[in-house]
């Protein structure tokens, strides 16, 4: 049996857990996204042994790799391995993660007889191998366990293409061709990957974070009629169990409004979008993930220490911030460049007392009018004439649209 109660009463002092809610806290936390995996010679050496599937199945050795970034970095949360298509892998689709590519499926999803082999999930049966690995890795872990799922959207995307896409051609063209089969398709990944998340938090991950990586695709109008339904309704179900919300994207800025409506936390931003542009965008009483640009981490550490300073600069000190990059850890990452990277975020990143009377458990459902000026502005819903949910506070913030032909540049390195 698991007690979440002293699992949560172990990390009440968490920086991270503190700065997701915009609680009052001394020092910036940070952690990277994909920080587990092949920057660390220790993880090389595991998958010179296993494919990345037996380590997955394998909570011994997929709990010594969540953890070896901790130990490496010295980070303020740990990650948990696995990948956004474990889930539809245990119940029956066959997906690989092939090395070098990513996840490819041999039978695409494509039509309403594909989507119908998409089956319930039942997280204690189906995943017990990922939350058992939970179960060893609360045990052992100072920090608090972030659990994650892939979005609907992005998980549909590899579905529907068969693998990593530029385009997402195929995955469009069942949106405007084939609406309701659409529709049918996100509503099953949002199930499972709800239960997915909701079985992580029961089994003891303190917080979460939801990728929609690929959404960055979509125009926001796009965005608000097709995805942002069944997103939301993956955050609501995780919503209920009280652990904060994550919810990120890449090449998100013209999204970031929508994707904070989507109830979440905090809103993860890409380096493409400044810290204090993505506040602007996002309510108050959202929080802000990122966003150091991951590949100034293959220089040299001076210029990595003064990007980092610049993104501190940016968030103003507010307390709710979680510093991070702005996607994942790139592989040829020198692993020495990111611990010094923490010291620096740890040493360098105060938190202004000022910004701390955040009120960030309402945010996101409510559109909360706001309290603190948490970055020096305050946008929101007060300023499309409404005090109304932060629905319309994303629909109004991101005017015009783009094309957004997706830029995958280097997305395809991330691994
Ligand atoms: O430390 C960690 O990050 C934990 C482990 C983790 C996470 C959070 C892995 C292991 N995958 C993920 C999430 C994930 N997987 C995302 C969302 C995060 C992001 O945007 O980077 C996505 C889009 C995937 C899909 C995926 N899985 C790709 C990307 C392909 C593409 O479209 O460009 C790849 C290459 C994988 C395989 C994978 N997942 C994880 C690892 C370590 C690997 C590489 C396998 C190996 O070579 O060891």
């Amino acid at each position: 049996m698991v007690d979440l109660a002293a699992i949560r009463a172990r990390h009440a002092a968490s920086p991270f857990l503190a700065a997701c809610r915009g609680a009052p806290h001394d020092t910036v936390p940070v952690w990277f996204m994909r920080q587990a995996g092949r920057a660390l010679a220790e993880y090389r050496a595991i998958r010179e042994q296993h494919t990345f599937e037996e380590v997955v199945h394998t909570p011994e050795l997929a709990a010594e790799v969540t953890l070896q970034p901790v130990r490496r970095y010295g980070v303020d949360a740990a990650v948990l391995f696995s990948d956004i298509v474990t889930p539809v892998q245990a119940i029956g689709l066959d997906v690989t993660i092939k090395p070098g590519v990513g996840p490819v499926i041999d039978r695409p999803l494509r039509t309403t007889e594909d989507v119908a082999r998409l089956r319930r999930l039942d997280a204690e049966e189906d995943l017990a191998h990922v939350l058992d690995t939970i179960s060893l890795l609360v045990e052992e872990l100072d920090v608090p366990l972030i659990g994650f799922a892939g979005a609907p959207f992005t998980l549909a995307s590899y579905l529907i293409e068969g693998g990593p896409s530029r385009s997402y051609s195929r995955t469009k063209a069942l949106m405007f061709t084939d609406e309701l089969t659409w529709h049918r398709l996100l509503d099953r990944l949002a199930s499972i990957v709800g239960a997915s998340l909701v079985g992580q938090v029961s089994r003891g991950a303190s917080a979460v974070q939801l990728f929609d990586s690929w959404a960055g695709a979509l125009a926001p109008e796009d965005y608000e009629r097709f995805v942002l339904p069944h997103t939301r309704r993956v955050l609501e179900q995780v919503g209920e169990l009280g652990v904060p919300r994550i919810h990120f994207g890449v090449d998100t800025g013209e999204l970031l409004g929508l994707m904070a409506s989507a109830g979440t936390e905090v809103v993860g931003v890409d380096w493409r979008t400044p810290l204090d542009a993505a506040r602007e965008r996002v309510p108050a009483g959202v929080g802000l993930q990122g966003n150091l640009e991951p590949a100034v981490c293959l220089g040299p550490f001076p210029q990595v220490a003064e990007r980092a300073r610049d993104v501190l600069r940016r968030a103003g000190g507010a307390a709710d911030h979680v510093f991070n990059l702005g996607h994942g850890v790139l592989p040829a990452t020198d692993p020495g460049v990111l611990a010094e990277l923490v010291q620096l975020v740890h040493a360098e990143g105060r938190v202004t007392p000022a910004d701390t009377a955040n009120t960030a458990d309402t945010a996101g459902t409510t559109g909360t009018t706001g309290t603190a000026d948490t970055a020096g502005t305050t946008n929101t819903a007060g300023t499309a004439g409404t005090a109304d949910t932060a629905d319309t506070a994303g629909t109004t913030d991101t005017p015009g649209t783009t094309d957004s032909v997706h830029q995958h540049d280097h997305q395809e390195e991330q691994r």
